[in-house]
């Protein structure tokens, strides 16, 4: 077909040249596709840190891969969150979990609490859509056997259970006692740790346990004193385990305290003041300035976000690279194509290795004990596998 024109050639030309540059970005354009990653977590209430931390940390992983411009079915991919408040509130879970899927997500990296995770994963599950969660650690998570659910974060089965042997084998407590928040994290947790303490023939002698509201534990603390215990677990989050350490000091409960995951984060030594002194934690992976990549990533984090990391940002950047990684794999974006990939993913995280068992368990988590000395978290060992 020939087009009609009263140009000159040389015009002809120079108007051809022109035309192609204005329609060159539309090209480019044309050439992207648009993948969304979702992403749940609590982004306002008392968790509201945790999720801003976990969303900054996929945040950065999407903004890395599409600098790198990675190409997914002959288009460069550009990743872009859709990013939902779950309130930390189960029965909100469950509509941002619905709601990441109409919308159409290519892969969910959530959620932050085990509260949450449990009820939002069978969700996605049904969908068809790989959720990656990076933070939430209750064991039941993985052990249903939901085929699209994986994990970038040991469990509360293998940290809270190191803490429980630990508890027998190297405190040589006598009388053990426990307290918990009763969510399905701390109380998930304390039921892991009791487990293990009596598989090693520990006496546990008293179990007490509040709400995740409760900021005054005088009537479990002053029965587990009556009790004489000589070291208290408690399986609940950093600012609760504060108000549990400071009370024992004014009460003179002359016990240990260990916590399990989550008790180190953010605000304990803040809240806690001389009273942390002594608390032992088992947490969650290797520590951060251990790991080959650990300070490299606390860097780039600090210079994009303007603050340091919280706490759980590093397995939602891993959480989010193993879905990208699954992708490009798969040369597709779309989950029935690229979750075989990702079932079979093996890369350096910025966590440690990533890849997944059958369950879609972390292969190899680890778990690290840290103890409170001169006003600071120090390192006491890190054990991997259970
Ligand atoms: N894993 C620590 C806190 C989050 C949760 O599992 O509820």
């Amino acid at each position: 077909m020939r087009i009609r024109t009263n140009l000159k050639p040389a015009a002809w030309l120079a108007a051809c040249a022109i035309a192609a540059f204005a329609v060159a970005p539309m090209t480019a354009a044309a050439e992207d596709v648009t993948v969304k990653v979702g992403f749940a977590a609590p982004l306002t209430g008392a968790n509201a840190g945790y999720g801003k931390d976990l969303q900054n940390g996929v945040q950065l992983a999407l903004d890395e891969a599409n600098a790198k411009k990675i190409s997914i079915g002959g288009k460069t991919a550009k990743f872009e969150i859709a990013a939902e408040d779950d309130q930390a509130d189960p029965r909100v879970g469950v509509q941002a979990a619905q709601k990441l899927v109409d919308d159409g997500v290519a892969v969910v990296v959530g959620h932050f609490n085990s509260g949450t995770t449990l009820p939002a994963s069978p969700i996605y599950n049904n969908a068809g859509i790989p959720m990656i969660d990076p933070a939430a650690t209750n064991p039941t998570i993985t052990t249903r056997g939901l085929e699209n659910v994986f994990t970038v974060i040991s469990s509360d089965a293998q940290n809270a259970g190191n803490a429980g042997v630990y508890a027998v084998t190297t405190t040589k407590a006598k009388r053990i006692a426990i307290i918990d928040d009763r969510t399905a994290f701390g109380q998930g947790e304390a039921d892991e740790f009791e487990k293990a303490v009596k598989a090693k023939g520990g006496n546990i002698v008293a179990r007490e346990f509040s709400d995740n509201q409760t900021v005054d534990f005088s009537a479990q603390l002053t029965r587990l004193k009556a009790a004489n215990a000589d070291l208290i677990f408690f399986g609940g989050l950093d600012r609760q385990a504060a108000a549990v350490v400071k009370r024992m000091k004014q009460l003179g409960v002359n016990a240990q305290f260990v916590g399990g995951g989550g008790v180190m984060d953010a605000d304990f030594l803040k809240l806690a003041g001389d009273a942390a002194e002594g608390a032992q934690a088992w947490e969650y992976g290797s520590p951060l300035d251990k790991l080959p990549q650990g300070k490299a990533f606390g860097d780039k984090f600090q210079k994009r976000f303007g603050v340091a990391i919280l706490s759980y940002a590093p397995f939602g950047y891993d959480a989010a690279w193993a879905a990208i990684h699954a992708m490009e794999k798969a040369n597709s974006a779309d989950p029935k194509v690229y979750r075989p990939a990702l079932k079979k993913i093996s890369f350096e995280g910025i966590t440690g290795p990533i890849a997944f068992d059958d369950k879609g368990a972390l292969k190899n988590a680890s778990s690290t004990l840290y103890q409170v000395k001169n006003g600071q978290w120090e390192t006491i060992v890190t054990k991997h596998g259970m």
